[in-house]
């Protein structure tokens, strides 16, 4: 089997300081987690990236900042920006971090319900201008799904062009909108993609270390961070990004798999040099 790939989510758009004290906004905070998370063993630092008083935003600059601290602290992380950002924000805000050429970034590959009002919205146009630029600037989609219908899109998306092969899937599991994060619904999602793909599992809230377990177990690779989870374990916060990564790779260990180096993640991901 594959070495596991270690994604670190450390700040998201929805989690706040008051869900956990330790969620980072600035530039500083930032790169701390990122920077714990790397030293844990994560080689993928998912990122959004958020005003000083915790607003989520797109823009560009504040990406570059982020990214370029980061790159300081962590030298050979993979440093994947969200396309996705906040619910209700335009296309032109969302994109705005691919123009910066990174080696990935996220592709959401559908709509769906996101707890209580909210509704993140990703058309079918709006897939397939997003997978247009990746193409173009040689960006890896990070391929999201939160449902079994998203990956029939993104396969879709595929013949037509839009996506390249060798896709690389994240299945999100759990959201209140979204698939379950169950085994049998693991299972499904796995068999659903390409032979040749790859895929992650994002376990959200309390499912975190079940989905990480199952997947290292069925070949996959795993997402821990604030952004689907901010509990060690019932009722413990984590008190930062590495913490969490530290149990993840531990897990990986104890199952008899090891954890990729970024140099081993760029290569099971084909990424550019
Ligand atoms: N914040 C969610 C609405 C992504 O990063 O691409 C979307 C999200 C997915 O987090
Ligand atoms: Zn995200």
């Amino acid at each position: 089997m594959q070495k596991v790939i270690i994604t670190a989510a450390i700040c998201g758009a929805e989690v706040t300081k008051e869900h956990n004290p330790n969620v980072p906004y600035t530039v500083e905070e930032i790169v701390r987690e990122a920077k714990s998370a790397y030293d844990a063993g994560a080689s993928i630092i998912h990122l959004h990236v958020r005003k000083d008083d915790g607003t989520p935003t797109q823009d560009i600059n504040r990406f570059k900042e982020c990214i370029d601290a980061i790159k300081v602290a962590c030298p050979d992380a993979i440093v994947q920006p969200s396309t996705g950002g906040a619910v209700g924000m335009s296309n032109e805000e969302r994109i705005q971090p691919v123009n910066l050429s990174p080696e990935m970034a996220t592709l959401d590959c559908g709509t769906c319900n996101f707890g209580g009002d909210e509704i993140f919205v990703n058309t079918e146009n709006t897939i397939k201008e997003f997978g247009k630029k990746m193409i173009e600037l040689n960006v890896k989609p990070e391929i999201e799904v939160f449902d079994k219908g998203m990956i029939d899109m993104a396969l879709r998306l595929n013949k037509k062009g839009f996506i390249n092969d060798n896709m690389h899937f994240n299945f999100v599991m759990g959201v209140n909108g979204g698939i379950s994060a169950t085994y049998r619904d693991l299972m499904f999602m796995r068999e659903s993609i390409p032979e040749n793909a790859t895929f992650t599992v994002s376990g959200i809230g309390r499912s975190q270390f079940d989905m990480v377990a199952l997947s290292i177990l069925l070949g996959g690779h795993i997402r821990v961070g604030f952004e689907d989870n901010v509990y060690m374990k019932k009722g413990v916060l984590a008190s930062s990004n590495g913490e969490l990564v530290k149990k993840a790779a531990n897990i990986v260990k104890e199952l008899g798999r090891e954890v990729a180096t970024p140099k081993e993640a760029r290569e099971i991901l084909g990424l550019k040099a």
